[in-house]
């Protein structure tokens, strides 16, 4: 049946195709059962629950319940067996670790961004396309060149956008932290370092090297207000502006996804200050998900080059885009270190 399926061919009938429709609505089936709570209530649960007894517990309708249910039985995202002639459903390891609210590599506040901000956003990609600008007008009512206004529009938003920002680091952020050997540079400041998640990761990687994040005032406010640190100390915070402000000294000044959210004059313009900021032999390490040299994929880059574009006023670029950039401003020696995971790491010398 299986092979039969695989060696026919997409015109005969579009499994693919009818797969990527689907996607959505996949998407949302996790999003919502994290919203709902399923898998906070699933892993306190000491055994399998049936959908009477998680809609009970969760206040929702029982025929919704087991519908939303068996839809991630069928993702693979839960367990199903049955128990005196009833269904009753449990967790996965997956799910505990990574879509439960309380685990170290808890998921959640990227998913609640993803559902909550970006999901609307991209009801807008076809104008976005359209226009090749965002859609902050249209969707909030907010100019489209003032991007961060849009991103941190209320405080609520401030906290999501800065919860997705802080729980992508819990799967790359060591990988990202090693990819080069950074023991050389004592100094190393994350610049547009939101709540401290990765330079944490450095901290912890070179602990002989002070690390320092700069961000906006209201940002390092709300950082230490709202995510605070067990190993306090670890890391400094510092409030400033890196277009228009003075940059603290550095051996190493890294910027984590601020290339991407920018047009091309002010990408140069901010390497270019950091050149002029950087003694000879001090380094910028940019840390973004790389496209292939030919463009050609990964299609998780791509679709994060869509989000640019309908969000932001930036793109993803391959390394050689990166590489132009740096060498235009003065850096060189650039090298290139692709993890294999969402993101990638350049690293470049005065
Ligand atoms: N580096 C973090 C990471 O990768 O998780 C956050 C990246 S986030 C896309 C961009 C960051 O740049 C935000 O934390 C934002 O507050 C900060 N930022 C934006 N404009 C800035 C400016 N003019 N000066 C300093 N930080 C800025
Ligand atoms: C940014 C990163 C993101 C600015 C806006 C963003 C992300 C979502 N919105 O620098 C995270 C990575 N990209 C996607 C599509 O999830």
């Amino acid at each position: 049946m299986m092979a039969e399926h695989l060696s026919r061919s997409e015109l005969d009938y579009p499994f693919k195709l009818l797969e990527y429709f689907n996607g959505f609505r996949v998407s949302k089936v996790i999003f919502s059962a994290c919203e709902l709570g399923v898998f906070d209530l699933l892993l306190r649960s000491p055994e399998p629950m049936s959908a009477q007894h998680v809609a009970r517990e969760l206040s929702t309708s029982v025929d919704g319940t087991e519908r939303l249910l068996d839809a991630l039985v069928g993702m693979e995202i839960l367990e199903v067996e049955t128990s005196d002639g009833a269904a009753v459903y449990s967790s996965t390891d997956v799910a505990n670790l990574y879509l439960a609210r309380g685990s170290s590599k808890s998921l959640h506040d990227m998913i609640a961004y993803q559902s909550q901000t970006v999901y609307p956003l991209w009801n807008h990609l076809a104008d976005a396309v359209r226009e090749g600008r965002n859609q902050n007008e249209k969707a909030f009512g907010l100019p489209p060149e003032d991007i961060f206004q849009a991103v941190y529009r209320s405080e609520e938003e401030m906290l999501r956008f800065m919860g997705l920002m802080n729980s992508s680091w819990v799967l790359d952020g060591h990988d990202i932290a090693t990819a080069f050997d950074l023991s050389g540079f004592q100094k190393i400041v994350d610049l547009g370092g939101c709540t401290g998640a990765l330079a944490r990761e450095m901290a912890k990687a070179y602990p002989s090297s002070s690390v320092t994040v700069f961000d906006l005032p209201q940002v390092v406010e709300t950082a230490l207000k709202h995510f605070p640190q067990e190993d306090a100390g670890a890391v400094r915070f510092l409030g400033g502006d890196f277009f228009s402000g003075e940059l603290p000294p550095a051996d190493l000044y890294v910027l984590a996804r601020i290339i991407h959210d920018w047009p091309e004059e002010k990408c140069l313009a901010l390497l270019k200050k950091l050149y002029d900021a950087c003694k000879p032999g001090g380094g910028v390490l940019l840390v973004e998900a790389l496209l292939f040299e030919n463009r050609r994929g990964p299609v998780t880059a791509q679709i994060f080059s869509l989000n640019m574009l309908v969000q932001m006023e930036g793109r993803e670029r391959p390394p050689s885009g990166y590489t132009g950039l740096l060498n235009r401003t003065g850096f060189h020696d650039v090298q290139v270190c692709r993890t294999g995971k969402s993101y990638d790491a350049i690293l470049a010398v005065r």
